[in-house]
């Protein structure tokens, strides 16, 4: 049996930098993972808002239904905190994956409700950060017998409110699939002693970030027919158009633009300091950017291409 994992799908609205019919986008995807997939797991966040036009609920709904009659597959997820109001799963009665699931077309793990497919249960924890913290405090899934697999949306090892490593390192997990995040690790997973944590990224392109126009979409299966070896988890190509085909061409040439021009005042600036004795020691490439206004995103950019040259950063 194959069970495939997919990141967030952020359906509706459309975003403003994207040419293309983005929703319909989505469906094409459900259905593509649908005809490989006998289950499918989504990472949260379903949808971008805890309500959306009705439109695009019922339309999935429908979408959904048509891909479990057509390819006999199975929809489950959790709760992202762009799915309920205050990142609280009490209100999920009030919002459009409610309706969703009401509707029977697709059924919602929750950290009371973990799902038992073969020998492997997929555990989550709750959507608000504080509340999560705490309840992995009291967690242990060890099991001898069965394969525990932890669904988490949530930021990781990055930014603020995030988990790390010694947070999942004792909880008797062998899996950690991660949603929330957009952008993918670079190998897609990275493999502890404990376990492996994978972060594919969302299946949509819904922001113009640099990743966006050049990464390939994909996500991680899990073949239960392989439990054990080490092709019991392999990714899977979701085929897509090109960004120049579903970006505006401002987005894509604005992003390459800035990028370049922020790096070419950066070589600038750093020949001038280089060459001032008197301001050497307060030598920052961080504050050089940050005087010259550069965006977050920017500067995270040039910080990530020292560091692949194994260059100090500071
Ligand atoms: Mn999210």
């Amino acid at each position: 049996m194959k069970i495939g994992i997919v990141g967030d799908l952020h359906i509706a609205p459309i975003p403003d930098k994207r040419i293309d019919d983005y929703f319909q986008a989505g469906l094409d995807k459900i259905e593509q993972i649908a005809k490989y997939c006998d289950k499918i797991i989504f990472l949260g966040d379903i949808f971008t808002s805890a309500r959306v036009d009705e439109r695009y609920v019922y339309s999935l709904i429908q979408h959904l239904n048509f891909c479990k009659n057509m390819y006999k597959v199975e929809f489950y997820t959790i709760i992202g905190n762009h799915d309920v109001v205050h990142e609280d799963e009490n209100n999920l009665q009030d919002s459009s994956l409610g309706i969703l699931s009401i509707a029977g077309a697709i059924k919602i793990i929750t950290p009371e409700q973990p799902l038992l497919i073969d020998k492997y249960c997929f555990n989550t924890i709750p959507v608000n950060y504080k509340k999560a913290k705490e309840f992995i405090e009291n967690v242990n899934y060890n099991s001898s017998t069965i394969t525990e697999v932890l669904l988490v949306h949530h930021e990781y090892e990055t930014g603020t409110n995030c988990f790390m490593y010694e947070d999942f390192k004792n909880l008797g997990c062998k899996m950690v699939f991660l949603g929330h995040d957009h952008k993918p690790f670079e190998q897609g997973r990275i493999i502890y002693p404990e376990f492996t944590i994978y972060r594919s990224g969302s299946i949509m392109r819904n922001r113009a970030d640099d990743y966006n126009f050049t990464r390939t979409l994909y996500y991680p299966v899990i073949d239960t027919d392989l439990k054990g070896t080490d092709k019991e988890v392999h990714c899977e190509v979701v085929q897509c158009k090109p960004a120049q085909d579903v970006f505006k061409i401002e987005a894509i040439t604005k992003q390459n633009y800035k990028k370049e021009k922020f790096v070419e005042a950066l070589d600038q600036v750093i020949d001038k300091y280089k060459s001032n004795i008197s301001t050497q020691s307060r030598f920052s490439i961080n504050t050089i950017l940050q005087e010259l206004g550069a965006p977050e995103k920017v500067i995270m950019g040039i910080r990530k291409k020292y560091e692949k040259f194994n260059e100090t950063f500071n």
